[in-house]
């Protein structure tokens, strides 16, 4: 753990002097990404009280509609992202096309040269039961030249991402982001308004003894899933047996257990699903990617989740992440192996 006392903005700016080329825009964007999910936090937060008030889809004190969480995150995310100049495209979960930004100058130069993908709020079912939920996000630098972003530009390899990160609504409010060189955690400080560092350079270690999935899907997976998930519970000293299951349903959370702690995430496809649930450039891209850099695992089960090439905006794919060995182990029983 480090114990210096660092905010998350010294941090990214600390990061950004490791490339010469940089030009500050990329670390705008974090810290503008930081300040949007800092309102969302306080906004989750009240959402108990607001409930008591009895003002949820109801009007609030300035006779304006309360919206759904999940909008007014998906709102004050393209807001703040729209401010910046640096994007010239938002794509997020919450919006079945994505949103074309005017190109930005500053002086001669074209300033708008990033693309980010992000879910505003997963796990929103969780809510109104006080369980922690979660923003996902990911940015790329765009591939056409100028102008407003493209569909082209929104539907890159993962292997393209420049940053990726995840804030979670909890017990605290936490940041992870990486940006290409390791994984940090940042711990908002509610009185100071302030995203301190808790942890720099997390890693994953390579091998734990839990498993995160949806068990009620059992009758729908295929028998290799099931052979596995079988002998995760069967008792042997040998192999480490049984496994701890643990699972949220809040993928955010289940997700940063499992990076601290160790363990492997599961949302694999079924005879209902055949891709699962979880969209590949909203939650697995993002989350492969940080989960790499901490020296984890992310596929589909076959293929890496990061060089799956993306059709659609809303593409779904399975998804098994998380502690290298044990998602390589998965996958040799997926085989059949
Ligand atoms: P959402 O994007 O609609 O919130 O759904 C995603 C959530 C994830 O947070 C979680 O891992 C998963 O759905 C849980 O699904 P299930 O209830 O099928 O286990
Ligand atoms: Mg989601």
């Amino acid at each position: 753990m480090n114990k210096k006392f660092i905010t998350l903005y010294r941090h990214i700016i600390d990061e950004e002097r490791k490339y010469p080329d940089a030009t500050g825009q990329l670390s705008d964007l974090l810290a503008d990404i930081a300040l949007a999910c800092k309102v969302i936090s306080l906004e989750v937060n009240r959402a108990g009280l607001i409930d008591i008030m009895g003002l949820t889809g109801t009007e609030n004190v300035h006779g304006e509609q309360v919206k759904k969480l999940d909008e007014f995150a998906h709102d004050m995310l393209v807001r703040a992202m729209k401010v910046s100049g640096h994007l010239c495209a938002i794509a997020s979960e919450e919006s079945e096309d994505f949103i074309p930004v005017n190109e930005k100058f500053m002086g001669e130069r074209p300033m708008s040269k990033y693309i980010i993908h992000f879910d505003p709020l997963d796990g929103s079912s969780n809510i109104d039961a006080n369980i922690s939920i979660g923003t996902i996000f990911s940015i790329y630098k765009r591939t056409t030249e100028s102008g407003p972003g493209t569909l082209e530009d929104c539907l890159q390899l993962g292997t393209k991402q420049v940053a990726a990160g995840y804030i979670i609504y909890g017990s605290s409010t936490i940041m992870v982001y990486t940006s290409g060189k390791g994984v940090h955690g940042f711990t908002l400080d509610p009185t100071v308004g302030e995203f301190l560092l808790f942890y720099e350079n997390i890693q994953i270690p390579k091998r734990a003894k839990t498993y995160s999935i949806n068990e009620g899907n059992y009758s729908k997976w295929d028998s290799g899933l099931k052979e596995y998930v079988d002998d995760l519970k069967s008792a042997n000293k040998d192999t480490g047996r049984p496994y701890s299951a643990r699972y949220v349903g809040s993928l955010v959370a289940d997700f940063h257990r499992n990076l601290l702690y160790g363990g492997i995430f599961m949302y694999p496809g079924d005879t209902k699903n055949p891709k699962g649930k979880l969209r590949l450039l909203y939650e697995a891209n993002p989350l492969a990617f940080i989960v790499e850099q901490a020296g984890g695992r992310a596929t589909n089960g076959k293929e890496r989740i990061l060089e799956i090439v993306p059709l659609d905006l809303h593409q779904k794919t399975p998804l098994f992440i998380g502690s290298e060995e044990d998602v390589l182990e998965a996958e040799r029983f997926l085989a059949g192996k």
